[in-house]
């Protein structure tokens, strides 16, 4: 088997940090998205969604999205990322989603739209892009008072959510987005996260 990736974006991020996180190592092939390497017809047979990441298993059937790679490791070689009681499983669940929506979904959408680095594949709205980078502003408040509530966002225990959060705040300092003010309990978390042995590779 081997994941195509672009290493350092959000959801490929996400998929060797789950990885790292549950030991496990799996082959890479780097895809340019930058050059539409995934624009390519041999590309699109392999994933449904055009997207990076894709996990190609050996008899050639293949798995795109993120969290799907996640939960097909998950599945396998049970980790507990994905939470272990009914109620944790929810708050994963819950707190990733909303990560997704209100965080990682903004932002890509401020970035794409403002930058108009994917010009050549999407038309690119700079209201569009601006209102994004407004809405991930919003939503950074909601994360640091969250994280006054508990260690980890779904939580006492580190688990997808924080992944998820982290590919968040490592895509906002890849594309030089910063924060308007400080946030003492992201500060604490990302202290805490980035001090894991899987983090620090
Ligand atoms: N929901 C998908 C999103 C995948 C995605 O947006 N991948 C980006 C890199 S993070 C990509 O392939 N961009 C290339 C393009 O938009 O053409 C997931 O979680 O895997």
């Amino acid at each position: 088997m081997k994941i195509h990736q672009t290493a350092p974006t959000p959801n490929c991020l996400r998929v060797s940090l789950y990885l790292a996180e549950a030991g496990l190592e799996v082959p890479r092939q780097e895809v340019n998205i930058r050059d539409g390497e995934n624009l390519s017809d041999e590309f699109r047979r392999l994933s449904a969604n055009g997207h990076v990441p894709v996990l190609e298993l050996d008899d050639g059937d293949t798995i795109c999205e993120s969290l799907a790679i996640c939960r097909y490791f998950e599945a396998l070689n049970p980790t507990g990322l994905f939470g272990t009681s009914p109620l944790e499983q929810a708050k994963v669940e819950m707190w990733t989603r909303i990560i997704e929506h209100q965080g990682l979904i903004p932002a890509f959408q401020a970035f794409r739209n403002l930058s108009g680095v994917y010009a050549d594949r999407e038309r690119c709205v700079e209201a569009w892009g601006e209102e994004s980078r407004k809405r991930l502003d919003e939503f950074l408040p909601k994360l640091e008072a969250r994280l006054g509530e508990s260690p980890y966002l779904a939580g006492d225990r580190f688990t997808l959510a924080d992944i998820t959060a982290w590919a968040l705040f490592a895509f906002m300092d890849r594309v030089k987005f910063s924060m308007a003010q400080t946030f003492p309990n992201i500060e604490r978390w990302r202290a805490a996260v980035a001090a894991r042995p899987a983090f620090r590779e």
